[in-house]
């Protein structure tokens, strides 16, 4: 029997979110409907809320949240009512080339929740299901690949920020770049996933985590998480502090979380020879960036693409619970602050402004 919810409708790009009454489907076969306890707001979301990243409008958004099994569909077997689960945007079929490769961030295969519509509002008008979660809303219908279990020792507020920001920052160090221990490391740009390369260059046991942005207030924030150098890029020459830093030989990983063709030019220059750039931040449309032809040959410098941290949900995420209970890992510090959804506009307009690691709706 569908179900009828509250949720945060995005109805006109840089228009306030509406919230409205809507009705949500039953799960179908391999699905899992989610009682959503939270829902984080990432900074992909909010480029959706600005028009910068489009969506059949409306639509709800939403991608990394955490709740209680409602219902499931035919053949989900591992998973029940009143389980307290976590869900990603990370969605695999686990049967094509790339999934059966371990390779799951990749996966090409088509889901019937990318193109139907399971939502109407009041009207019995369809609503885009965005971000392959429409998390912003008291009910969430997610495929069974993008479902993991939490323990009881982790709070669903906490869980709730894995499934994009955690995975993504940890996933490029840990899985995309396999930092080694004793490695310089910088990260070019400390939001959500900033943050989190931040810490997980730190568990991997990096000498040097350098941490560069151009706000203050980010660069206190990445040394209680772990960075051993701060570099304010407005204020200060970073390539040449990190020279500084690494006997004038540049760092072995660059990591840059911000999608600028600046950014990415700047890595080069602060990259030993054969060290790696490691590119996780989108520019806007299709934007190129010049790689600099001569240095990536006559110094073997790599570079890597990461999605989603290269990351196998089932793998990584009791990983991430054990290292948190070993206090290694800080999740509950990455949340600046709770939400109900009828104030996301205001969560929002925070994040916005660069003021947030990450803003949580609760319900
Ligand atoms: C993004 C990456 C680009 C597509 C939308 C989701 N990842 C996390 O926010
Ligand atoms: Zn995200």
């Amino acid at each position: 029997m569908p179900r009828q919810m509250k949720a945060a409708v995005l109805r006109e790009y840089n228009q306030p979110l509406v919230i409205e009454d809507v009705t949500i489907e039953d799960p179908k076969a391999g699905e899992v409907l989610i009682r959503q306890a939270a829902c984080g707001i990432c900074h992909s979301d909010v480029n959706v809320v600005l028009g910068q990243e489009k969506w059949n409008l409306p639509v709800i958004l939403g991608h990394e949240s955490a709740g209680y099994v409602e219902a499931v569909g035919a053949g989900v077997t591992h998973l029940k009512p009143g389980d307290r689960v976590a869900a990603s945007l990370l969605r695999s079929c686990g049967r094509c080339f790339y999934c059966t490769s371990g390779m799951p961030s990749l996966c090409d295969t088509p889901h019937p929740l990318d193109s139907e519509t399971r939502h109407y509002d009041a009207n019995g008008k369809p609503i885009t299901l965005g971000m392959r979660m429409a998390g912003w809303a008291e009910y969430a219908l997610v495929d069974q690949s993008q479902v993991v279990t939490v323990p009881d020792s982790m709070a669903l507020e906490t869980a709730a920020l894995v499934g994009c920001g955690v995975i993504t920052g940890v996933g490029a160090v840990i899985n995309t770049a396999q930092v080694e221990v004793g490695s310089s490391v910088v990260v070019l740009g400390l939001g959500g996933v900033g943050i989190n390369a931040v810490q997980a260059a730190r568990v991997a046991g990096a000498r040097h985590v350098i941490a560069v942005d151009l706000l203050d207030t980010k660069l206190e924030t990445a040394q209680a998480f772990g960075a051993t150098h701060l570099i304010n890029a407005g204020r200060e020459n970073a390539v040449q502090t990190v020279k500084d830093i690494t006997n004038g030989r540049g760092a072995d990983y660059v990591f840059v979380t911000v999608g600028s063709q600046r950014a990415i030019s700047q890595s080069f220059e602060m990259l030993r020879k054969r060290g790696t750039t490691v590119i996780i931040g989108l520019t806007p449309n299709d934007e190129a960036a010049a790689l600099p032809v001569r240095q990536v040959a006559l110094t073997e410098v790599r570079v890597l693409g990461s999605f989603l941290g290269s990351t196998r949900l089932n793998v990584a995420f009791p990983q991430f619970v054990e290292l948190y209970e070993q206090k290694r890992l800080k999740l509950d510090e990455l949340i600046t602050a709770t939400y109900p959804l009828e104030q996301i506009n205001e969560a929002i307009a925070v994040v916005e402004r660069g003021e947030a690691v990450r803003n949580i709706i609760v319900f």
